[in-house]
């Protein structure tokens, strides 16, 4: 199989961990393409032109990191990325849920700051930092009480890209900010090899 991914995108972070950490990396393809670019190499392969992208043996394509997720895991015989039998009592697919909502509003805000000063929105950079501070006050208390801990699921990878990247990417915004727990949290995860391999390259927004 081969990754299609871009080194700034979060959504593909969190592939590219899971790759790592199911021991699937060395055998997976990578090619990093351009985005919303016309002559992007990602094109021919992917219409809707965004990362991650997978194209499997058979020629089939995936996007969207959910369901790349999903096919990872028929990919391997240790503990499901998302198990989805409720033996966790779907507590690791309600944590990846607020994960992925995290990382959808961060990347909303991140975009609307890449667009000239008097094209944006105050509406919905307000919207966003008010979503995105709701949700990290509630992971914080989650944190605290001992949620998002033991071993690498889907929703420990989400979130520990997710914060990773807007350390690096979304630097307007200090997530840090009254999160002690998230903050310590991070710190810890951040050190794991699959993550320190794929931290994304600094910008100012
Ligand atoms: N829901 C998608 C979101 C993926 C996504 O938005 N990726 C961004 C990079 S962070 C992208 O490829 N953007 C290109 C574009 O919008 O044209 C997923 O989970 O994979």
């Amino acid at each position: 199989m081969k990754l299609f991914y871009a080194e700034g995108s979060p959504y593909a972070r969190i592939v590219r961990i899971a790759l790592l950490e199911l021991g699937l990396d060395a055998t997976t393809e990578k090619e990093v393409v351009t985005l919303r670019d016309p002559d992007s190499a990602l094109l021919p392969y992917n219409p809707v032109g965004r990362v991650p992208t997978l194209l499997l043996d058979d020629g089939t394509i995936l996007t969207e990191s959910l369901l790349i997720f999903y096919y990872l895991d028929t990919r391997h015989s240790g503990q499901m990325l998302l198990p989805r039998d409720g033996s966790d009592g779907w507590a690791t697919m309600a944590r990846m849920g607020t994960a992925m909502g995290l990382i959808d509003g961060l990347a909303v805000w991140n975009r609307a700051l890449r667009r000239p000063v008097e094209e944006r929105s105050q509406f919905m950079l307000d919207l966003e930092r008010t979503r995105a501070g709701r949700t990290l006050d509630a992971l914080e208390q989650a944190v605290a009480g001992g949620a998002y801990a033991g071993r690498m699921d889907a929703a420990r990878i989400a979130l520990g890209a997710t914060l990773g990247w807007s350390e690096r990417r979304h630097r307007t915004f200090d997530w840090r900010a009254g999160h002690p727990a998230l903050s310590a949290w991070h710190d810890a995860i951040e050190t794991h090899p699959s993550f320190a391999a794929t931290l994304p390259p600094i910008v100012d927004y």
